[in-house]
């Protein structure tokens, strides 16, 4: 029996570790066996090839239905000049977070030097003008864009029959019950399919190391870099110049207020585990009315994710360099858009930020097998990109109720004030 248990420790000790833990030891086994067995890491290109389609399969129909679903929760909402005010907020903080995302992958540039460009049999497409730009914009037949995975059409169609779902009242019901179902399927066969993803980065890993040797891992490192650096500045930057010059306010106490928000929301990577923290720093700390924070929050979860914004354009910089693909002006600009459409409707749960990444690479046409080469080590990004998006959150709830006033500045400025002396 005590044989038998040694035998089963091993795969006993490897179950119960989470998933990024084993994505990320399968990252370093893969990167360990091209560089230790480069012949033999080459037969390992068909079990990542496998991996990166079974991301692209699931791309389409989990981004349709999570648009839609979002579009639909926020129209149940039955937006008040509050709630405009806080959709209008969180869409402007995710562009500026996702040019900062830009800003940061072209400045760095993280992607260079892994020269990743002859690994696979890649076709940039061609650089459209403004008038196919626009005309593309329309998909004239949405189930062939979902079938070619012309992603932006999907989209845009997903945003257009999410508010035709909402205008038509009770009658869109249905409709809605139906998405929001496919929309937490398709979630729950992510997280099935995702199980595969130690596996498929080890053999994609392997497969590249053989081919690159440790020149891989430098431009790795650098995307973290990039992403931390660009999350710093947006929360440190960003949103302290909103603080003041849209409401007024000492950012120093909203720092000081949300700090345990921040903490779940690092450790746990997952926006939606922290809401009820989230909403009690708002309240109890920063001196938000509890009208504005039920009000604001709830979108925020729903439509919020400025630091998933700024990490997809860190990494989709990050991809087209690694495999030397020029972006212009309108990649950007679709970049851009996609992602602020992306955010709406993603759940707030670790890893979902490298479902959506596979959207933005796919828009531009850049090859998801960088979606492969993140994996690995998207947890360490998902942290960072998660206490972005819970701070942002709980940001624009104090600046409605600020503008409100609704906000309580004896709590803001001295949330500890009325604790008990002893
Ligand atoms: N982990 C997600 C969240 O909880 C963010 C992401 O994956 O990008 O907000």
């Amino acid at each position: 029996m005590q044989f038998q248990g040694m035998v089963f420790a091993p795969w006993r000790i490897w179950t119960r570790r989470s998933l990024w833990f084993k994505t990320l030891l399968g990252m370093l086994a893969g990167i360990a066996l091209g560089l230790g067995m480069p012949e033999q890491a080459l037969l390992f290109k068909p079990f990542g090839t496998l991996f990166v389609n079974t991301i692209k399969m699931l791309m389409v129909p989990l981004i349709f239905c999570s648009v839609i679903t979002g579009i639909c929760t926020l129209g149940k909402r039955h937006l008040d000049h509050t709630g405009v005010k806080a959709v209008c907020l969180y869409l402007g903080s995710t562009t500026l977070a996702i040019c900062i995302g830009l800003l940061m992958g072209w400045l760095l540039e993280p992607g260079t030097g892994a020269a990743l460009h002859n690994s696979i049999v890649f076709i940039a497409p061609g650089h459209p003008t403004l008038e196919q730009v626009l005309g593309d914009l329309m998909p004239a037949n949405p189930l062939q864009a979902m079938a070619e995975g012309k992603v932006v059409q999907v989209v845009v169609f997903a945003v257009a029959l999410g508010l035709a779902i909402n205008a038509i009242g009770t009658q869109g019901e249905p409709a809605e019950r139906l998405f929001a179902s496919l929309a937490a399927a398709m979630n729950k066969l992510t997280q099935v399919l995702m199980l595969l993803a130690p596996y498929g980065v080890c053999a994609l890993m392997a497969w590249l190391a053989a081919r690159y040797g440790l020149e891989l891992l430098l431009p790795l490192l650098k995307v973290i870099g990039a992403v931390y650096l660009g999350c710093l500045l947006h929360v440190l930057g960003v949103y302290s110049g909103m603080l003041l010059l849209l409401a007024r306010l000492n950012p120093w106490h909203y720092f000081r207020s949300i700090l345990d928000a921040q903490a779940l929301a690092f450790t746990s990577s997952s926006s939606a585990t922290t809401q009820p923290l989230s909403m009690q720093c708002a309240e109890q700390r920063l001196g938000v009315s509890q009208r504005v924070t039920n009000t604001v929050l709830p979108i925020g979860a729903t439509i919020n994710m400025d630091g998933t914004a700024l990490y997809q354009g860190v990494t989709a910089l990050f991809v087209a360099q690694a495999f030397g693909i020029d972006l212009h002006l309108f990649d950007y600009l679709t970049i851009i858009v996609i992602a602020v459409l992306a955010s709406i409707g993603t759940a707030g749960a670790p890893g979902t930020g490298l479902m959506t990444l596979t959207l933005v690479l796919t828009s531009v046409g850049l090859p998801l097998e960088g979606v492969a080469l993140i994996a690995g080590i998207d947890r360490i990004l998902d942290m960072a990109r998660t206490t972005v998006n819970v701070s942002g959150d709980i940001l624009v709830s104090v600046l409605i109720a600020k503008r409100e006033g609704e906000l309580d500045l004896a709590t803001y400025h001295d949330p500890d004030a009325g604790d008990d002396p002893e």
